[in-house]
């Protein structure tokens, strides 16, 4: 339906459809028209960032016009949506993997050239979007790249952070130094603002019971959440989901009463309490800080995001009992479960439904994903705070709590502790409100990322599924989408694969790698093979050196370890592991050393800022670091990195140059984990221990395929007794290496004493020195295998060939079956 003359509509649209041709000239246009218009600039005045703005406009608008024809079509045919809700999306750049979906990146390559720029160069130019600390929230973003190429009508809630995840410097001492990351200060092509649909989103104030559950919040602060659209596209479709992000604002600017009287501060201090919300992203990865403001965002969040589809589902005039049928809502972590309190204060308080019809509806829309069980990443709100910011939504919680309760009380009469365990209140000193109780008791199911953690997650809260029975908990393994993680960050391998199968069918199937099975033993492809992997070893040597000034040795292993730091992850066991080999080194004669498998050893991560040991895990890296480079004797053996800040883009430079990877978590503390996969997907070899996704990746890839060591989690309690009961032996290799940092070969050892008290003091709680020797033994077999390049170069092969399961297409699949119920609904070609 066209507001006016329809054939001047048609016409029109006809028009600009042309301007979207897939050819140079078309897209030239397209270019200099963004240029020379929207960017205000003279051909004579074009930087390459303004070239890159001008492309990015230009690929954008292509995918608006899809987007529309997306919305456009879902609006009419009213397929079930899915909505996921993640505080992070960890998108990193945006332009290649737009131009690789949508099949146009050899049009603007040419037309690119054509018009005096690099497409390389351009590339560069695009600044990371960081929304997100780590895997979760990388996770929702290779999610939504799946969700788009399966044509699941999909959308993604977030908050639009002024401030993504800090860059990270490191200064001379070796330590890390926080930057802001103020990434829209070059404005960003990819969104786009809809300052019409902005919505109203109530803090604080004073909270009434009426009869039968219902009551009404009055009073408070009232702020407004403006919606900024990121349109995603899905690989060889034209299916385009959006990502909507909320940007906090004032509802009105300032108080000009105040400002009259004189009062300047009270006068713009609502507006400021409300532009702070969405100022910045919490900095911590598997912790729950526990901040007023964190409650804040969630609560801004979840409130404007339920707000938009609840809008949405009223304009299709169905009773609410049928809510479920149009919505899925998959609770990324316990960050929304606001969400479920929310939605109930919207049916029972504002639309008026019955409490249990009420709650039925919640229960069947949301599905709640957990991805830890570190006891100190759950997150527990105090009563206090919750009554503070949401007086409506504590009594809320209550009402659900009690009538939870005496479900409970009547399943297990008398059962005192039981009500105890699973209460949503948590008792003590201070109430608290246990979010992932409310989560698991307000979704149909709850799911954990990889099968270990998902029997653990089980066990955690056993006593819900004694009550829900085993079926409320399931598992989905995490995946990863092979557009980025392979097409996109290794366009060598890419291609070589693709030439070699005939199509390029795997990025759409990743199972159809299994065919590159056949080749593993062959000759030529083996060394075609390895001069892709030398190619990408020598991009990042090159990277490594301009930005570090550390020489690198191309031939030697690249041995990577890339990701958040923290003591569970156990970096430091790595790099006690590089000091242990550096002191063995030492002890060869040069004749010797040339014997030995030159290593490098890779670092990068981020430590949050208040955490202490991890900061000083970083400090040690840096210090070894600068004493094996400053060691010529040793320089050609063993060189040790740590690259700074590192993001989605230095991932994408580090991960097709691995030759291993390191993913050595104590068992049972790493949820999945997501880098094993993409590591191995790009032709290196996974070094690991029992834990998380390794576990799959092992039984996929074949044991002999893997380097696997260390106790396993059934064995973690025992260890941990040992210890608190000083029963605990350390091993020789680990007084050794601890000594060297004691003899002040790394600097002035005091530094590192509190790092090394976690050993001692600290009871060593993640097992470093239980799996210390075990550690080694598998790192020498690293190098003794590594020797052998035609069986290593065949391992990398059948690895990489046999990494389908791991794609987030499978995964998304899964959760559509398994969880929300929802069908892929294919639009109609755009052009
Ligand atoms: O989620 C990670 C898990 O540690 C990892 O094992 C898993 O593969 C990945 C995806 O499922 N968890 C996180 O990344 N968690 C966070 O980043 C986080 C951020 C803020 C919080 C808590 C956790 O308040």
């Amino acid at each position: 339906v066209f507001p006016g003359d329809p054939t001047e509509w048609k016409e029109a649209l006809a028009a600009v459809q042309e301007t979207f041709k897939n050819d140079s000239k078309a897209v030239s246009a397209s270019i200099v028209h963004s240029l020379t218009t929207t960017l205000g600039r003279a051909p004579y005045n074009v930087d390459e960032l303004a070239a890159y703005q001008a492309v990015a406009l230009s690929v954008r608008d292509q995918l608006i016009q899809r987007w529309n024809a997306t919305q456009t079509e879902h609006t009419q045919r009213k397929p079930k949506r899915i909505y996921y809700f993640s505080l992070e999306f960890l998108m990193g750049k945006s332009l290649d993997n737009a131009l690789l979906n949508l099949g146009t990146k050899d049009t603007y390559d040419e037309s690119i050239s054509k018009l005096g720029f690099k497409m390389e160069d351009i590339l560069e130019e695009e600044r990371d979007a960081g929304l997100g600390n780590g895997g979760l929230g990388r996770l929702a973003a290779c999610y939504m790249d799946s969700l788009s190429t399966l044509n699941i009508p999909a959308w993604g809630y977030g908050l639009r952070y002024q401030y993504g995840i800090f860059r990270q410097t490191i200064n001379t001492a070796g330590a890390q130094l926080e930057v802001p990351d103020p990434w829209l200060d070059h404005a960003n092509a990819w969104e786009v603002p809809r300052l019409d649909a902005a919505v109203e989103v109530k803090l604080y104030g004073d909270a009434v019971r009426y009869e039968s559950g219902k009551g009404r919040w009055t009073g408070g602060l009232d702020v407004l959440a403006v919606p900024y659209d990121l349109p995603i596209p899905g690989f060889k479709t034209d299916n385009t989901n959006n990502i909507r992000l909320w940007s906090s604002r004032p509802k009105k600017s300032f108080d000009l009463q105040a400002f009259n009287a004189g009062d300047y501060d009270a006068a713009v201090k609502e507006a400021s309490q409300a532009e702070n919300i969405t100022r910045v992203l919490y900095p911590n990865d598997n912790f729950d800080a526990g901040k007023l403001l964190r409650l804040t965002q969630q609560y801004f969040w979840c409130s404007a995001s339920l707000n938009d589809i609840v809008r949405r589902f009223k304009k299709l005039g169905k009773p609410w009992t049928e809510f479920p049928e149009y919505n899925a809502i998959q609770l990324n972590d316990t960050h929304p479960t606001m969400a479920i309190v929310e939605l109930m204060r919207v049916l029972v308080d504002e639309e008026n439904q019955p409490w249990d019809l009420s709650w039925d509806v919640v229960r069947r829309t949301f599905g709640y994903t957990n991805h830890t069980v570190l006891p100190e990443a759950l997150e527990t709100w105090p009563v206090p705070l919750v009554g503070h910011l949401l007086p409506r939504h504590l009594q809320i919680i209550f009402d659900i709590n009690l009538f939870f309760l005496q479900a409970v009380e009547k399943k297990w009469p008398g059962d005192r502790a039981r009500l105890a365990r699973m209460s949503l209140i948590q008792e003590g000193a201070q109430q608290q409100v246990r979010m992932a109780h409310i989560a698991i008791i307000g979704s149909h199911k709850v799911n954990g990322v990889a099968e270990l953690h998902s029997g653990l997650v089980a066990e955690m809260f056993k006593d819900f599924v004694e009550y829900f029975g085993r079926d409320h908990f399931t598992n989905v393994t995490n995946g990863i989408t092979a557009r980025r993680w392979l097409l996109q960050c290794n366009p060598g391998l890419a291609s070589l694969i693709t030439n070699k199968l005939g199509n390029d069918d795997w990025v759409l199937d990743l199972y159809k790698l299994k065919a590159l099975e056949k080749f593993a033993k062959d000759t030529k492809f083996q060394k075609e093979w390895n001069a892709v992997k030398q190619a990408n070893k020598d991009r990042l040597a090159a990277y490594i050196e301009l930005n570090l000034g550390i020489p690198i040795n191309r031939n030697a292993l690249f041995d990577v370890m890339s990701k958040r730091i923290h003591e569970y992850k156990r970096q430091f066991m790595n790099i006690l592991g590089v000091i242990y080999r550096y002191l063995q080194l030492k002890k060869l004669t040069p004749a010797q050393r040339k014997q030995v498998v030159p290593r490098l050893s890779i670092f990068a991560g981020k430590a949050a800022p208040g955490y202490y040991i991890a900061k000083l895990v970083i400090r040690l890296i840096n210090a070894v670091s600068k004493t094996v480079t400053a060691d010529k004797e040793i320089s050609e053996s063993l060189g040790v990195v740590f690259l700074p800040d590192y993001s989605v883009g230095v991932a994408e430079l580090m991960i097709p140059a691995n030759d291993i990877s390191e993913h050595i978590s104590t068992a049972g503390t790493e949820a999945s984990g997501t880098s094993n996969m993409k590591f191995t997907l790009n032709g290196g070899l996974l070094l690991g221990t029992a834990d998380g996704a390794n576990i799959e990746i092992a039984e996929e890839v074949g044991d002999e395929n893997v380097f696997f060591f260390g106790f396993t989690t059934p064995e973690v309690p025992n260890l941990r007794r040992a210890h608190h009961f000083g029963d605990s032996q350390f091993p020789p290799e680990l007084i050794e290496t601890i000594d060297a940092i004691r003899s002040g070969m790394f600097g002035e050892h005091s530094v590192f004493e509190p790092l090394i008290a976690t050993l001692f003091e600290g009871k060593d709680f993640y097992l470093v020195s239980d799996d210390f020797t075990s550690y080694l033994t598998a790192q020498k077999m690293v190098d003794e295998a590594y020797v052998d390049r035609p069986a290593w170069i065949e391992k990398t092969i059948n690895t990489t060939a046999r990494m389908g399961k791991f794609s987030s297409d499978r995964a998304v699949s899964q959760y559509a079956e398994e969880i929300w119920s929802v069908e892929a609904h294919k639009i109609p070609p755009v052009a």
